[in-house]
């Protein structure tokens, strides 16, 4: 890993803030839009933010808690292992938002450009996001890295299946209430979501904090950020590793990456091409089929 990228790492650490008030201006759309004609292999790696206009929440923007928890509370091992209930309500909560929303603008374009190019050119997107709204939008080429809220795993015999329940046990059902002043939760053990092959408790099938990547997925995203020749960067904060790396390392061995986000990121000086706006306006004209 080269010097730059372990400061970065390191100032996105300490001062994420600092970042945020630096500004950048638009860069020439027709300049980037001759890149991606000329490109064999396209990476679109896209965060939360690509979902902020369908209504989902994004992680470290206004409306990221849930009740009063930040999501780095209750997306961790240990969190559910003290409380099992509170992790599921939060999940119910989660499931029950993102199967209401509907893919956008941004989601679209992106389905449509693979629809329109993906027999010349092989294009993936890479998604940090576990709310299935790019494939609901119809992309093909998909890399979940943080894995999806309707799949479960057992903690017990580790088996994943898909989950589209809703609620997933009757014990949810009118649970998972976001507002700050509900407290605690009680619902048994033995009511959450289990396992029908061995009796296991269930959890999402979703990479929490401290957890590391499925290594097959990892493996499958590193060679596809190393192979390609462009690189969006949608509605991402790039703060959360190792995914805050790929775009930047790409950006260092040469390369072209392009950022679209309301603001800029630690990362945004990293890359060639930065694209300011709601990627729900942004992605449809630099995509344009
Ligand atoms: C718009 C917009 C619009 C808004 N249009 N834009 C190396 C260095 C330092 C730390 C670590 C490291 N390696 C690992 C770590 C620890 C940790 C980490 O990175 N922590 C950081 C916070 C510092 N990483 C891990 O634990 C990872 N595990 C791992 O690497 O294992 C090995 C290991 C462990 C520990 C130490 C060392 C090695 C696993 C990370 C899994 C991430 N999981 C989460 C939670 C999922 C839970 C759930 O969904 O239920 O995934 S974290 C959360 O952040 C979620 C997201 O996928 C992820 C990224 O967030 P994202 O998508 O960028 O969203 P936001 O909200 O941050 O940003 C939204 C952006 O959109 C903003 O920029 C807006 O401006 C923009 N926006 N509207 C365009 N309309
Ligand atoms: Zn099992």
């Amino acid at each position: 890993m080269c010097i730059s990228l372990l400061r970065r790492i390191n100032y996105s650490l300490v001062s994420y803030s600092t970042f945020k008030m630096v500004s950048r201006q638009s860069s020439d759309i027709n300049k980037f839009k001759d890149a991606l004609r000329a490109a064999k292999n396209i990476v679109i790696l896209s965060g939360a933010g690509i979902s902020a206009e369908s209504g989902i929440p994004t992680f470290r923007g206004a409306g990221g808690l849930w009740r009063k928890y930040q999501a780095s509370a209750l997306a961790t091992p240990e969190a559910f292992k003290t409380s099992p209930s509170l992790v599921w309500e939060f999940y119910h909560y989660r499931r029950e938002v993102a199967a209401k929303a509907q893919p956008n603008a941004g989601h679209i374009a992106i389905a449509n450009y693979e629809t329109k190019y993906g027999s010349e050119k092989i294009i993936t997107v890479i998604t940090q996001n576990v709310d299935g709204l790019h494939v609901r939008a119809g992309t093909k080429n998909l890399i979940e890295l943080h894995g999806n809220l309707y799949k479960t795993r057992c903690t017990k015999c580790k088996e994943v299946l898909v989950n589209t329940d809703s609620p997933i046990c009757p014990a949810l059902e009118n649970r998972g209430a976001p507002d700050a002043n509900v407290v605690g939760s009680d619902i048994l053990i033995k009511e959450l979501p289990h396992c029908k092959k061995c009796s296991g408790l269930l959890r999402p099938h979703i990479v929490w904090f401290g957890e590391s990547l499925d290594p097959d997925v990892l493996k499958k995203a590193g060679d596809t950020m190393e192979s390609c020749d462009v690189c969006l960067v949608v509605g991402t904060s790039s703060v959360v590793y190792p995914a805050a790396l790929f775009a930047p390392q790409a950006a260092a061995r040469g390369a072209v990456v392009a950022e679209f986000n309301i603001e800029p990121t630690p990362a945004t000086h990293d890359f060639q091409f930065y694209f300011e706006g709601p990627c729900g306006t942004t992605l449809p004209t630099v995509l344009e089929v």
